[in-house]
């Protein structure tokens, strides 16, 4: 007999299934569309991963799911090969990007090809490739026009290893998400997109999408939606005229207009109920009335704020100084210090805190370091208890406030408000932790931004019609000590002329981030492909917008949970911002979104420094790619990731070898088995509702089970059942599943994934029950839930089994048995 041989089967499948197109969708006329999407890789040359394998495995199993399911399946991938990542490789390996691209492209596609999966190979689309930047650039055109990209000078996270600055999303506390460098500030203008003219929607609309809850709430935690108050504090100083008339401080009423006062400076907080207990005011060393010079600030403070701005040393001490200024605590008219510091961001809020040292414990740390008053007006209230050292955060009972002394204070937080806003001096604020999008980057191997400076006409936007500016092949690619891109050296690039004046101008020579890149390619695959084939082609952009109506938004989309912040939040801001320029007819991109779990090695994080990375090729060319999919599927719940350790391959090995066999070797009887029936049903069952809801390994158990008993029948069945595991395998192992689906036909016949898939009879599945009575000598004596159509000696047994019926047996002799079907059973004794 033949035998299974993976190496023999696997290529002559892939060829077929590209050759007669059965996972490629005519993207016009397909009538039943489904987008399975999964996250498409960055490709560094040593190839694929095997995490990546476990990815793409898992949201193919889905894909192949519905093409069974009678679905037009749309699974498209690409490249995300643009971006400090691949540039980084290129520079460890000594290799030009540009040229680096091409050699990783081949590989990745070859291994990509080897793998079983179902992409749409005639959609591909390479992220650094010009006809792909060209929309990314027209991309940022748009947002340009619409007042959603705009230039900033901001201090910035700079990485000084990676020799760039990065977004807010990219700092992980303090340390770059690639390299793990302390991040550094830098005072930059740069490329911002307005992310946060989207912040109240990106929280809202998490209620109407299916994604992981988890993916949920990291976005819910980063958009950071915080309700508190805005208060305003006056201000003054020795020499203002305000503070001359004053004979002293407590002679300020709180009557007083606080408009009429030179200065006040607004504070955010969330504990209004707090501010009898503020006993100094923190402001960020950029907030707005110092860079302006309107606060008349000491000497020795305008140092700090130079040092600061100039020093690019880490925040993670606090520091401050005393600004020789004073703020009237408006509740109750103390005088407060003002205190400039590191440790209140510029952008959050309005850039200054009300201190309350006892009751925020940032407050607390810094006011111990100043030796700063601390005064507790929140006396704990049980569960909770004062901790020592440590300012008392939670809810309590008011003191030392007032009027307001006994109330709880959450009660006394809308009390004081209201008593403040009754004063004009404070009002309700929302403010968010999001910001906006930094896109700038000073590295070279990312897609140019589309702008050029005019002496005479300023900022101007490329027109349409000249894109793409496309990236230059430079020798000297190599992020710079300054603060610029490569290309700022290069003049051939950055000599231009301006399309307004036609003067002589210059290139904008920073590149977008690498996360705008692919925070649009889920369109690029209907759109970059497609646009080369339309008769206006490279004239103005144009898409088809049928084709974006009938696929989009993505039907099921599959990636890890480490992009929750990074690209499934800007993918999510940019449909928002297409909806509103009226370009596409969705404002959430993916209606359904899972994540995957991760993969690990024997119990260790797979990472280049442990070398225990593993490729799958070799593990292909021993065992077959369908042996790779259903072990790493096989690991454990696909949304908790596993453990791979080679040496448990074999097992699943030997279970396709099993089914190559049953399938060879049986002669098929035309009468079905009923008990095999039964099981099949159930095989169908489980395995249909295990693969929608991604519990891949609980379905392969169940094939297995199911294998087993045919192979226990030894060929003692209809053909029909046989069908169906080939049916319910094919997603986990398409290409033996494909070969034995041929044998079976004796004839060539379409794809298996042409067929459809099997459909279960909830009749057969469903052991029906009653409620058997026992009787004694009838009387009742026990009832028992128990299965229908049973023999009398097997409900005999069951029967006798009760402990009621034991008891009253008791050792007697049952002379007679009365047994009516499905009924009763009487014994009398
Ligand atoms: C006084 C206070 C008393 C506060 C107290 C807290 C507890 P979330 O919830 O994250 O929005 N804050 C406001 N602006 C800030 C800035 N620019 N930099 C650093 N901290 C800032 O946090 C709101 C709280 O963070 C605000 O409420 C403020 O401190 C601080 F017992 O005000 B709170
Ligand atoms: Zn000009």
């Amino acid at each position: 007999m033949e035998k299974y041989k993976p190496q023999r089967i696997e290529k002559k499948w892939q060829k077929f299934w590209i050759k007669s197109k059965v996972f490629e969708p005519n993207l016009k006329t397909a009538k039943n569309p489904f987008y399975n999407l999964m996250m498409f890789p960055y490709p560094s040359a040593e190839g694929l991963h095997i995490g990546n394998m476990y990815a793409f495995t898992g949201s193919d199993i889905y894909g192949k799911f519905k093409k069974i399911q009678g679905y037009d399946l749309f699974e498209p991938m690409g490249l995300d090969g643009f971006g400090i990542h691949s540039e980084n490789f290129a520079l460890k390996i000594g290799k030009h990007p540009m040229d680096l691209s091409k050699i990783t492209e081949k590989n990745f596609y070859k291994q990509l090809h080897s793998i079983g999966n179902s992409f749409s190979w005639s959609d591909k689309i390479e992220t650094y490739n010009p006809k792909y930047y060209k929309w990314t650039q027209w991309l940022f055109l748009q947002l340009y026009k619409n007042g959603l990209a705009y230039q900033k000078e901001a201090p910035v996270n700079w990485c000084p290893k990676c020799k760039t600055v990065l977004s807010d999303e990219q700092s992980i506390q303090g340390e770059c998400e690639r390299c793990s460098s302390k991040i550094q500030k830098k005072f930059l203008k740069q490329w911002f997109l307005k992310i946060t003219k989207y912040s109240e929607k990106l929280l809202e609309n998490l209620d109407k999408i299916d994604w992981s809850e988890k993916v949920k709430l990291a976005q819910k935690n980063w958009i950071g939606k915080s309700e508190g108050t805005l208060i305003k504090f006056p201000i003054y100083n020795s020499s203002s005229d305000f503070y001359k008339n004053l004979i002293s401080p407590s002679r300020y009423s709180s009557n007083i207009a606080t408009d009429n006062l030179q200065f006040t400076i607004e504070v955010f907080t969330t504990r209004i109920d707090t501010i009898f207990g503020v006993t100094f005011l923190a402001i960020s060393p950029n907030h707005k009335l110092i860079k302006n010079g309107a606060l008349e600030i000491s000497n020795e403070a305008k140092k700090y704020v130079e040092d600061f701005n100039k020093n690019s040393d880490d925040d993670s001490e606090k520091t401050g100084i005393f600004s020789g200024l004073y703020a009237i605590n408006p509740a109750n008219q103390n005088k407060n210090p003002v205190w400039i510091t590191n440790y209140v961001l510029e952008t959050y809020g309005t850039g200054a805190v009300m201190g309350v040292p006892a009751h925020d414990q940032r407050d607390f740390e810094f006011a111990k370091k100043y030796n700063l008053a601390i005064k507790e007006v929140i006396f704990p209230r049980p569960p909770f208890k004062k901790e020592v050292n440590k300012a008392f955060e939670a809810p309590g009972i008011m003191i030392n406030s007032g009027e307001f002394n006994g109330l709880r204070s959450e009660e006394a937080l809308i009390k004081v408000l209201k008593f403040l806003q009754g004063k004009n001096i404070a009002e309700k604020f929302l403010t968010y932790h999001l910001r906006d999008w930094l896109i700038s980057r000073q590295r070279y191997w990312g897609t140019p931004i589309p702008i050029i400076y005019c002496k005479n006409c300023g900022v101007v936007p490329v027109p349409e019609k000249d894109l793409p500016v496309k990236l230059p092949y430079v020798k000297n690619f190599k992020p710079l000590e300054t603060d610029k891109s490569p290309l700022a050296n290069e003049s051939k690039f950055y000599k231009t002329r301006c399309p307004k004046c036609k003067r002589e101008a210059r290139r904008e020579t920073d590149v977008c981030d690498t996360f705008l890149d692919s925070s649009w390619y889920y369109l690029g695959y209907l759109v970059v492909n497609q646009n080369l084939k339309l008769k206006t082609k490279n004239e103005n952009l144009k898409w088809d917008k049928n084709v974006i109506k009938k696929w989009l938004p993505v039907n099921m989309y599959i990636g890890g949970a480490e992009h929750s912040v990074l690209h499934l939040m800007y993918s999510r801001f940019i449909a928002m911002a297409l909806y509103d320029f009226g370009l596409i007819h969705f404002d959430e991109p993916f209606k359904k979104f899972r994540a995957h779990g991760l993969l690990i090695r024997e119990g260790a994080k797979m990472s280049k420094s442990k070398g225990n990375i593993v490729t799958p090729d070799d593990y292909i060319k021993k065992y077959g790619a369908d042996t790779i999919r259903m072990y790493l599927m096989f690991l454990g719940p696909f949304d908790q990731g596993g453990n791979f350790q080679d040496k448990s391959i074999l097992g699943i090995y030997r279970f396709l070898n099993r089914v190559w066999q049953l399938v060879k070797n049986s002669k098929f009887e035309i009468k079905a088995n009923t008990e095999i029936e039964k099981i099949m049903h159930q095989t169908i069952q489980k395995v249909s509702d295990d693969i929608e809801n991604l519990k891949y390994n609980t379905a392969i158990s169940q094939l297995m089970i199911y294998q087993n008993q045919l192979s226990i029948n030894n060929g003692q069945f209809a053909i029909e059942n046989i069908k169906v595991l080939l049916l319910l395998l094919a997603p986990f192992a398409p290409h033996i599943c494909e070969q034995l689906w041929q044998f079976l036909q004796n004839k060539k016949s379409r794809s298996i994934f042409q067929e459809k898939w099997p459909k279960y009879d909830p009749e057969i599945i469903e052991e029906k029950k009653f409620t058997l009575i026992i009787q004694i000598n009838g009387k009742v004596r026990d009832q028992i839930e128990t299965n229908l159509n049973l023999q009398e000696p097997q409900i005999k047994k069951i029967a006798l089994e009760s402990e009621k019926i034991k008891k009253w047996i008791a050792g007697q002799q049952i002379k007679k048995t009365i047994y009516i079907k499905n009924k009763l059973i009487n014994f009398v004794i």
